[in-house]
Formats: C-alpha cells, sequence, structure tokens
C-alpha cells in the first residue's frame, strides 16, 4: 500500500489528483473520483459562479469525501468564483493559467487548502511565502493551457525550493509515472487525461474516442503568440489555428478563431471546430473505465516499480 503525507493533509486514500478540465469535470467525475479514494477537481474553467455553485452542491450530494474546485484565472469570472468556494467551504482549491495571491487570505481564512498550480520555481518560492498548503508543479506535457518546463525539469526544481508537499502533474497516467513523481521528489501526482475516459466523465463520445486514439504524436501546442499556449489534440481546428498564428492576422482576429472551440469539442464533439485538449501521455490512454478503477490501478502498477526502484544500486 502507498500512503504519504498528502494523504493526511487532504483526508484521501490515494495521493491522486484529478485535474481541472474546463467544461469536462464536472461534480459527477469530481465525486466518482473522491469515492475511489482520490481528490476530485470541479472544473470553474470561464464558467459563471452559479454553475460553479451548482456543481458543488451536486458533488457534496454524490460523496461524503472531500473535493475540490480548480478556478481558472483567466476566467472573467474568477472574482465572483473565488467568493463561491469560500461560502460553499469547498476543501481544496486549485488554481490554474495566473497568480492566485490576491485570494490566499480570504480563502486560507475560510479555512480552505490552497493549491496552485506553478510554472515555475519563481512562482512556487512565491506561493510558498503567501502560505499555500501544497504546489501543483505541471508540466508543459499537460492538456491544456501550458507552462515552459517540462514534468522531469519542473518537479524536482521545485521541489528544491519549498518545504510544501508538491503534486506532480503533465504526463503521468500509469504507476510508471506515479513512481518517477516520487522520485522527482513530488508525494503526489495530478492526471487529467487519464480521468477524461472515465466512465463517469461525462465529455463527448467523440472526445473520448480522440484521446483513446491517439498516438504518442497526437497532440500540438498552439496560442504562444497571444501568451497562452494550449496542448490540445491536432484536428482541423488546432492545424488552421497553427497555420493563422504564424500568418500576418491582427491579434484580435486571431482571438475570436479560439471562442467557444473548448465547449465545441467537450459538449458537441465537434471533430472540425472543436479544441481537443489533451496532455502527451493521451497516446497510452488506451481503455475507459471507472474512475476508482484508475486510481486503483495507478497505485497498484507503481508498487512493484517503487521496490524495485534499488535494483541498479549495488
Ligand atoms: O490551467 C491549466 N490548464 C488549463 S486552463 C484551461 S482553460 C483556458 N482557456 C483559455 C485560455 C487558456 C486556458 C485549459 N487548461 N493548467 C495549470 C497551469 N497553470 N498551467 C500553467 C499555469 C500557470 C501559468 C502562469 C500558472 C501560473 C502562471 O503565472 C503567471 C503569472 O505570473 O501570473
Amino acid at each position: 500500500m502507498i500512503r504519504t503525507p498528502l494523504c493526511d493533509l487532504l483526508n484521501i486514500e490515494y495521493p491522486v489528483l484529478q485535474g481541472g478540465m474546463a467544461w469536462i469535470a464536472d461534480g459527477g467525475l469530481a465525486a466518482a473520483v473522491s469515492n475511489g479514494g482520490g481528490l476530485g477537481i470541479i472544473a470553474a474553467g470561464n464558467a459563471p459562479a452559479d454553475y460553479v455553485r451548482g456543481e458543488i452542491r451536486k458533488a457534496a450530494s454524490l460523496t461524503e469525501k472531500p473535493f475540490g474546485v480548480n478556478i481558472m484565472l483567466l476566467s472573467p469570472f474568477a472574482d465572483e468564483v473565488a467568493q463561491v468556494v469560500a461560502e460553499e467551504k469547498v476543501a481544496v482549491v486549485t488554481t490554474g493559467a495566473g497568480n492566485p495571491s490576491k485570494y490566499m487570505k480570504g480563502w486560507l481564512e475560510a479555512g480552505i487548502k490552497v493549491i496552485p498550480v506553478v510554472p515555475s520555481v519563481a512562482m512556487a518560492k512565491l506561493m510558498t511565502r503567501i502560505g499555500a498548503t501544497a504546489l501543483i508543479a505541471e508540466g508543459g506535457e499537460s492538456g491544456g493551457h501550458v507552462g515552459e518546463l517540462t514534468t522531469m525539469v519542473l518537479v524536482p526544481q521545485v521541489c528544491s525550493v519549498t518545504d510544501l508537499p508538491v503534486i506532480a502533474a503533465g504526463g503521468i497516467a500509469d504507476g510508471r509515472g506515479v513512481a518517477a513523481s516520487f522520485m522527482l521528489g513530488a508525494c503526489g501526482v495530478q492526471l487529467g487525461t487519464r480521468f477524461l475516459v472515465a466512465e463517469e466523465c461525462n465529455v463527448h463520445p467523440n472526445y473520448k474516442e480522440k484521446v483513446l486514439k491517439a498516438n504518442d504524436l497526437a497532440t500540438m501546442v498552439t496560442g504562444k503568440r497571444l501568451g497562452h499556449p494550449v496542448r490540445s489534440l491536432k484536428n482541423p481546428f488546432s492545424r488552421d489555428y497553427w497555420k493563422a498564428e504564424y500568418s500576418d492576422m491582427p491579434d484580435e482576429e486571431l482571438e475570436n478563431l479560439a471562442v467557444g472551440a473548448l465547449r465545441l469539442a467537450a459538449k458537441e464533439g465537434d471533430l472540425q471546430k472543436g479544441c481537443f485538449l489533451a496532455g502527451q501521455i493521451a497516446g497510452m490512454v488506451n481503455k475507459e473505465q471507472p474512475a476508482a478503477d484508475i486510481i486503483r490501478e495507478i497505485m497498484e502498477e507503481a508498487e512493484p516499480v517503487l521496490k524495485g526502484a534499488c535494483k541498479w544500486v549495488k
């Protein structure tokens, strides 16, 4: 059995978080992950605060276990959602795509455990200084909004500058990824792409099929020109966007090209115009199964890998 300090900190059985996937990770998926012994996370994405409140209440009706909310800091509703998580007394808040400093005091006073995604050492130091509960070091292998660094180089550098528990994310989908994360100094992992194909994940079936069929080279990064790089599966949308990005199209027009594309992928399964966010590990995600089985399977796989980790040591 594997137990790390993160389990005690978050009152969970396995040190596994489910990534906050915008338009995808709802109260149903979060509750299934939490019921499976991990920490389920509701993605606020760009949704209004009332939607998030509804999903929090839905998750609370489906599980007695703790769960979290991911706040996407580029959202126009971030301020309102920040308020809602405090009012609803959510156990854990994770943040992405920005600096959550201005919310930190309020959340901590509300008794919320705050776990920001940090894409760099500087952000890890800042979040440690202002009282974060733990850190998610997410490498650019992940799906969605990505930083510059890979998981392999980010996690150990973050671990070197903080005493907080570090959760590795980006490119992890099986027990080897869990074991490798622990070797780098993390005491937990966050998985997005693998949970995207969980049975309890309500994303459009076309989305799941695209992930299940993806190979190692199936993703690409677009959006660098506008300062918001995102990793998604290659399709007509991502290829057209990439071409537009490297053309003389004005920034405003480029920005409009992407409006609604995440929803089109997640809700309509639009294979042409949708933006299917997924991590590079999609090539290894080959079966749909209950969230609880995913968690149990990866942790069972990690055990022999970790026990065999000293096999070359004489
Ligand atoms: O946030 C994510 N992944 C996401 S968010 C998302 S929705 C979206 N919609 C429109 C544009 C962009 C995204 C889809 N996937 N992952 C966590 C993450 N956070 N990755 C990188 C960061 C990050 C980047 C910069 C965290 C902090 C940061 O700070 C910069 C600063 O100094 O403010």
